[in-house]
């Protein structure tokens, strides 16, 4: 590996731990727990994961383990600390027991099926500490929920003497890794998973978990590239820049970057789904903003664009809804069709009218779009989908209208970006950087401690490091019951932004003064050396909600 002169000088940094994991760990157990909502179907499907208490690390004396293998995944799309969850399990199994080993298995749960591997030493470690990105072992979306493939990952474990497994992963990881804590369990096969929470999107959070690791990283990356054009639109002052933002339903990302840059215009799309817009309100919220700027000579703007938006107008949420269900049961006839316009015609007269017409209201790009292969989860993939250049020429449009009805007298070109997959692999800032650490090191105490069906939770995330709180959460405890693929299937909640919580409400509070005048903030880059204010600092999101 050809390492950068900041890789070198990362490499040496030694993440900030909570006071309970620097020594011996003592684990209190606290109340018994209830899933989210629908407990009598949760607990049926878990009899025996369900109810398990929540775990609390405190300093204290640690009984000697005996050595044990333990396997690793990274499951589903990138979020930079990852590296640190393994150099943390890595260094928290050697200090229970030196004998200890880590596997990793090999691009994502596919790796666990097919039994490829690699024994993670401190060779290899070492060199992956403080990095981004997931290639340690890489990472892969294979959904890990059959029979089949529970018995096959029981076979590669037992051939590598593996007694647990830690699955790093979003809500749908997660959610399987629970499945397969409780079929091992319940057929007493000597295997634990603990889960940890990953993704970007921001939406594996709850009470007990406070942010999945990578948001506040991937959020700063965005917010300093947001901060850079809109020092450009404001020195040029001829673009309007349209910029869709990474996050597959909820727009946390979007809101995070609008708290820490001020832009003029920020879509949230639980909000359109709430208010119930049409995509034509969501085009003339925007061309009104537009146009009230031009009538100050201000032609010029930012709109940050929620990579989900369009499953949350409420028309196209039916319409994405009917397509899933139609597709999947017409994959073979669909994929015989020659061209996308045969395609979207035998699509359009298997809708029901309403979403047949706006399905064919959309521009064809869009519509292609929509119909194009979902992720192995069943979801649409959004962020193939171009909603930022779909705006700009629905906003053009429309001002080309009001410019005939005298209602429009600026001028207008848009400029689209699309902010996802280069920050999902930056190196971690330093509060990713010690979280994940912290996760990993959690995760292996519970390892130690014969827990399983847990997911390893570090809390408390805005005071200083020394004073996290580290443990374990049940993930039956963050279940409901979901439609997935048509059938009523247990998940994992996921957490949407709420338009009652604290960081939506401070950027209602100030966007129209945002929108009409230019206030633009720049974060500037991440910064791994220097005064802890700006090195230390945590996402506004979590500075909201936890005052
Ligand atoms: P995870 O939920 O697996 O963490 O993935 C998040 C994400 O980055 C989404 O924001 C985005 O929609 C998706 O991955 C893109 O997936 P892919 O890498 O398969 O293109």
């Amino acid at each position: 590996m050809i390492k950068s002169p900041l890789q070198i000088a990362r490499e040496s940094y030694a993440p900030k731990m909570p006071k309970a994991l620097k020594g011996s760990v003592k684990i209190v157990e606290g109340k018994e727990t209830e899933s989210v909502a629908d407990q009598a179907d949760i607990k049926k499907m878990f009899p025996n994961t369900y109810g398990m208490p929540l775990l609390t690390f405190e300093p204290g004396e640690a009984a000697p383990t005996a050595a044990r293998n333990v396997g690793v995944i990274l499951s589903g799309g990138q979020a930079p600390g990852g590296h640190n969850v393994i150099s943390g399990i890595y260094d928290g199994l050697k200090k229970l027991n030196p004998e200890n080993k880590l596997y990793g298995f090999l691009g994502g749960p596919g790796g666990l099926v097919d039994n490829e591997y690699v024994e993670l030493t401190a060779d290899i470690v070492d060199h992956y500490r403080n990095t981004g990105g997931f290639d340690i072992i890489g990472s892969g979306r294979t959904k890990l929920e059959e029979e089949d493939q529970f018995e096959k990952a029981l076979v590669n474990c037992k051939d590598l003497n593996i007694t647990a497994l830690v699955i790093i992963g979003g809500d749908d990881s997660n959610t399987n890794a629970c499945v397969l804590a409780e079929y091992y369990k319940a057929k007493g096969a000597g295997v634990q998973v603990i889960g940890c929470p990953k993704t970007i999107d921001g939406d594996l959070k709850n009470e007990m978990v406070e942010t999945s690791f990578g948001f506040d990283t991937a959020c700063k990356v965005y917010s300093e590239l947001i901060g850079n054009i809109q020092r450009d639109a404001n020195s040029a002052k001829k673009y309007w820049h349209f910029i869709k933002l990474m996050g597959r339903s909820a727009s946390h990302i979007g809101l995070e970057c609008a708290l820490q840059t001020q832009p003029n215009i920020c879509i949230v799309s639980e909000e359109v789904e709430a208010k119930q817009m049409t995509l034509d309100d969501v085009v003339t919220y925007i061309a009104e903003i537009v146009a009230k700027r031009a009538e100050k000579g201000e032609n010029f703007g930012t709109a940050l664009i929620p990579e989900g938006l369009v499953e949350f107008i409420p028309a196209m949420k039916k319409l994405i809804a009917e397509l899933n269900d139609l597709l999947a049961h017409n994959e073979d006839k669909v994929n015989a069709l020659e061209g996308n316009k045969e395609k979207r015609e035998f699509v359009a007269d298997l809708l029901s009218a309403d979403s047949k017409e706006v399905f064919v209201s959309l521009p064809n790009s869009i519509a292609n779009q929509l119909m194009a292969d979902r992720d192995p989860h069943g979801n649409v993939q959004v962020s193939l989908i171009e909603t930022e250049k779909m705006l700009i020429d629905m906003v053009k449009a429309k001002l080309k209208v009001w410019k005939k009805e005298g209602k429009f007298k600026g001028k207008f070109k848009g400029q689209p970006h699309f902010f996802g997959y280069e920050g999902r692999c930056a190196a971690p800032s330093n509060f990713d950087a010690d979280y994940c650490y912290a996760l990993g090191n959690t995760a292996s105490v519970l390892i130690a401690d014969g827990k399983t069906g847990y997911m390893a939770s570090v809390r408390n995330l805005t005071a200083s490091s020394d004073e996290w709180i580290a443990g374990g959460v049940p993930v039956t405890m963050m279940m409901n019951m979901e439609k997935r693929h048509g059938e009523m299937k247990p998940v994992i909640q996921k957490a949407l932004v709420r338009l009652d919580g604290a960081p939506f409400k401070k950027f209602v509070e100030k966007r129209d003064d945002w929108a009409e005048n230019t206030k633009y903030v720049y974060p500037g880059p991440i910064q791994y050396f220097g005064p802890s204010e700006v090195c230390d600092i945590t996402t506004k999101t979590l500075q909201y909600e936890q005052k």
